[in-house]
């Protein structure tokens, strides 16, 4: 297999300047409480997306993608602004908008996160291209700036009302770690996440249901928690306790009041969770991302009939816990699982897929890999 500079060679007939690589994620546990000012405990998947850039003298921007055969996407980087009709090239072009890029660039995308399963294919590529141009332009942004900046790429440029989790987790995520953030002020711990020394993996469950988070049921859910917000007085889901809830119930809609209630005790989870991994409790572990897929699949409802199938199905084969992952309606979901039960619940997986006509799913496992990364630089 050829290296991404032989590609780039290949592409556009030079070498690159630089080459960068960022991962997708899975989260542990912490699910749409990002833009609540919640915390989260994601962590980097071995997959990730590289991208080899190159500075041009004039204007122009040329983005091919080894996966979609080298067809290469061109504009000039004037005409860079939301907008600007395009297909999967908004993502890289939304960066070169954010971080005010104004000179001509040759890029190329290579990459093996799979796309469309809930584990942040777009926030790889964004992060990806956001750190090789901060490097290549010597531009000194911090990992919380460029987070803010790939997230605004996306908010604003590609149109998807994500909150900041993925691109931070990418960016900031260290091998061997799931990474604590807390959105009141990105500030992050690294937490130990050594599965493979309790004989135990996390096993995941591509649904291959269809995901998006444009479909207008992500930015539904945003919006309620933000009304909870306003009627209660607080700036975020973050400043609420179930007890506060309870008491002051009858100001919101039936529907708003168990958004807020999904929000208000994950937060609490992912605390919980922290400190059950610090005892090495596993077991507890497993409860609370049993905890976590109820709560997102009954109070916050972005579960699918899919999820559903793939937690049960694993529970029912003896895994410890297991939950959907990321914006919900389709994508993947983890299962915490005994090493030795791993080819039984893949099996005991697919037969509930085959049974219910449901798509075959796909299954990988990642240990916690390394965030974003400069690879070579001319
Ligand atoms: C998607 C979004 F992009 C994240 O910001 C987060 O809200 C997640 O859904 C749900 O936790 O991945």
């Amino acid at each position: 297999m050829s290296t991404i500079e032989e590609k780039f060679l290949e592409a556009f007939g030079e070498e690159p300047d630089i080459v960068a690589a960022a991962p997708g994620r899975v989260n542990l546990i912490g699910e749409h409480i990002d833009y609540s000012e919640g915390f989260v405990l994601p962590f980097a998947i071995k997959d990730r997306t590289l991208v080899a850039v190159r500075k041009r003298d004039d204007s122009t921007v040329r983005i091919a993608s080894v996966q979609r055969r080298n067809k290469i996407a061109v504009v000039d980087i004037k005409d860079v602004k939301p907008g600007l009709k395009g297909e999967w090239e908004r993502y890289a072009l939304g960066v070169l908008w954010s971080m005010g890029v104004t000179s001509g660039l040759d890029l190329i995308i290579d990459g093996n996160v799979p796309l469309g399963a809930g584990l942040s294919s777009s926030a790889a590529l964004e992060c990806s291209v956001a750190t090789a141009i901060n490097h290549l332009f010597d531009l000194g942004f911090s990992l919380e700036e460029l987070a803010r900046l790939t997230q605004k790429a996306e908010n604003q440029y590609v149109g998807v009302p994500c909150g900041i989790m993925d691109q931070s987790v990418s960016l900031m995520a260290t091998q061997g770690f799931a990474l604590l953030l807390d959105f009141r002020d990105l500030s992050t711990r690294n937490i130990p996440f050594d599965v493979a020394s309790h004989n135990l993996e996390l096993l995941i469950i591509d649904t291959q249901a269809h995901h998006a988070l444009t479909d207008g049921g992500y930015a539904e859910r945003r919006a309620s928690c933000e009304s909870v917000a306003v009627k209660l007085g607080v700036k975020s889901m973050r400043e609420l306790t179930l007890n506060q809830l309870d008491s002051e119930r009858e100001q919101l809609s039936d529907t708003e009041y168990l958004r807020a209630r999904h929000a208000v005790s994950e937060m609490t989870r992912v605390l919980d969770c922290v400190e059950a991994l610090a005892l090495g409790d596993f077991v507890r572990v497993g409860q609370l991302l049993n905890q976590s897929h109820a709560s997102l699949r009954d109070d916050y409802t972005v579960s699918c009939p899919e999820l559903n199938t793939a937690v049960d199905a694993s529970i029912a084969a003896g895994a410890l816990g297991s939950r959907m992952v990321g914006g919900g309606f389709g994508g993947s979901a983890i299962a915490l699982i005994e090493v030795s039960k791993t080819a039984q619940t893949i099996h005991a997986i697919e037969k509930a897929f085959t049974e219910k006509d449901f798509k075959a799913p796909r299954f990988f496992t990642s240990l916690p890999s390394q965030g974003a990364e400069i690879l070579a630089r001319r």
